[in-house]
């Protein structure tokens, strides 16, 4: 396969997904006899149409192009393959679920281009319980798609466990950083990787691929945990280029304004500024992070920019993406190198 080939399979592979989004929201939103609930469930349709579409789906179409790889012959017919798009589209409302969450705890303003959901006027905190119907959502998809098959239970074990772990990260990520309490002296690479661990790598880079191994029959604790340790170093890699796009990222391309400063965040730049400033640069950062003033966003932004923190990231960058490289070359049967190549391929030199 050439490269346009090779991009044209993923495009494709892209519209599928996509083609099957309505019919997920019809199943979610069909009245099933309960007209009295009609109201919740034209919101909720609302709720998914505008917070489940609109990113990269990376994670999703992670799911299937896992599970073509590891599913036996047989196992790739119709109804197993239009499960594994399922199970993409669950993957893609969990992570819906946390964003619709994570821009009200940050403060954001836009996300994939738009305002956040809860930023809409006639919307507000009521978004929070979106958030949670988002959620809900995964399971009710997991129940009528895939309860008869032998990996259910596997699957909605993962999803709570993955649930679990990134709300646990998302609570180390509010109290490393308190708003209106900067203390740079918690701002250690320690703590980061910490942080990133829980918020980002079990969602982002693990759950896809497990998920499509659990459905592929591979359920053992040792292919898992061999999958998890690539895995994990891709999500540290992954939060960290979003860190880094946080500030310097072009946000039409993002789609989101960064706010880790303004927020007094752990972030992979606050971490690295920190280890390479000298006592006059860190009282730079001490008077201006985590305050809301753009003029001190801009401030903290130039230090970084003396410091040279857009090189650092660069050569970060292509260091790891080297040792991930090696890990994967390492690895031994029954999983193929490709599905965690197309990972990193998906990561790698991303801008959005
Ligand atoms: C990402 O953290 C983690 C979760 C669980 C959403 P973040 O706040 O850096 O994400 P974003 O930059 O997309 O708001
Ligand atoms: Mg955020
Ligand atoms: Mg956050
Ligand atoms: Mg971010």
């Amino acid at each position: 396969m050439n490269g346009d080939q090779k991009l044209d399979a993923f495009e494709q592979e892209k519209q599928n997904f996509l083609q099957g989004f309505p019919e997920i929201v019809k199943v979610l939103t069909e009245d099933i006899g309960h007209p009295e609930i009609k109201e919740a469930i034209d919101r909720l349709k609302q709720v998914l149409e505008y917070n489940v579409i609109g990113g990269k789906y990376q994670r999703g179409l992670t799911v299937m192009a896992t599970y073509r790889a590891l599913a036996e012959p047989g196992k790739l017919d119709d109804a197993s393959f239009y499960r594994a798009l399922v199970v993409g589209w669950c993957v893609e409302m969990l992570q819906s679920f946390f964003l619709v969450i994570d821009d009200i705890m940050d403060s954001s303003i836009t996300r994939r281009g738009h305002l956040c959901w809860y930023r809409k006027p006639d919307i507000g905190l009521g978004a929070i319980n979106d958030g949670l119907l988002l959620e809900a959502c995964i399971y009710r998809l997991l129940k009528r798609y895939c309860r008869e098959q032998p990996y259910y239970l596997h699957l909605v074990e993962l999803f709570l466990q993955t649930t679990y772990q990134t709300e646990i990260g998302q609570t180390l990520d509010i109290t490393a950083g308190p708003p209106d309490k900067v203390d740079l002296s918690r701002f250690t690479e320690k703590r980061y990787k910490n942080i990133v661990k829980y918020k980002t790598s079990f969602y982002t880079a693990y759950l896809p691929v497990a998920a499509a191994m659990y459905m592929a029959g591979i359920d053992g604790e040792k292919e898992h945990a061999t999958a998890k340790k690539i895995l994990m170093e891709l999500g540290e890699f992954f939060q960290i280029q979003d860190d880094y796009l946080d500030l310097f990222g072009d946000s039409s391309v993002t789609g989101k304004v960064g706010t880790d400063i303004q927020d007094n965040k752990c972030s992979w730049l606050v971490v690295q500024c920190l280890q390479r400033a000298s006592p006059e640069q860190r009282q730079v950062l001490q008077e201006n992070y985590g305050q809301k003033e753009a003029e001190k966003v801009a401030r903290v932004k130039a230090l970084y920019e003396e410091m040279g923190l857009p090189a650092v990231f660069a050569q970060y960058e292509e260091d790891s993406y080297h040792r991930i490289r090696a890990l994967i070359e390492d690895l031994g049967p029954p999983l193929p190198p490709a599905i965690f190549l197309d990972v990193a391929h998906k990561f790698y030199k991303r801008r959005k």
